[in-house]
């Protein structure tokens, strides 16, 4: 069994609703239980900033699949969700990156983990501390909480 942890992003559709959807649909998995979402934040887009705003969320899971397994199930979630979505709203709106896999460093053609920019990212960072704040990120070496800065641009949504 091992501990990964999961980033969710929309900016589309009804952006609460496909995340919860989406967790819902990783715990139903055989193989991958969720043990903590973390708070969801409201988060300004970092690359393309002509988007609407974010919400996201991490989630920790404890699973027996491999990090690609992982990715390839959220993969699968977020062709589930999209296929509702598509139909109305055009492109993505729900993402599930593998942020940490346990505490190992995979560079595959198919999977980066750690999350190759997660700790520049403030809309990872945040929600990440709020539930692994003593989870070390295994390239720096560092604990979460060491690694996450304030940020403005990504605020508490709801309760
Ligand atoms: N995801 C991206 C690019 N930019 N910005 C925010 N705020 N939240 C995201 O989840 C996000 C992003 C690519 O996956
Ligand atoms: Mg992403
Ligand atoms: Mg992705």
């Amino acid at each position: 069994m091992v501990d990964a942890y999961l980033g969710l992003g929309g900016n589309i559709g009804n952006r609460e609703m496909q995340i919860n959807e989406a967790i819902a649909q990783l715990d139903q998995h055989a193989q991958i239980d969720v043990v903590a979402v973390s708070p969801m934040y409201e988060t300004k887009p970092v690359g393309y900033v002509e988007q609407p705003d974010f919400l996201n969320v991490c989630v920790h899971v404890q699973t027996t699949l491999s990090a690609t397994e992982l990715l390839d199930i959220g993969l699968e979630v977020e062709a589930a969700l999209h296929r509702v979505r598509d139909v109305r709203w055009g492109p993505r709106t729900i993402d599930i990156d593998v942020l940490l896999y346990g505490q190992d460093v995979i560079e595959t053609e198919r999977v980066t983990v750690p999350h190759p920019r997660m700790t520049e990212r403030a809309f990872v960072m945040i929600p990440l501390n709020d539930i692994a704040p003593d989870v070390i990120e295994p390239r720096s070496g560092k604990a979460i909480h060491t690694l996450v800065k304030p940020d403005e641009t990504v605020i508490r949504y709801g309760k």
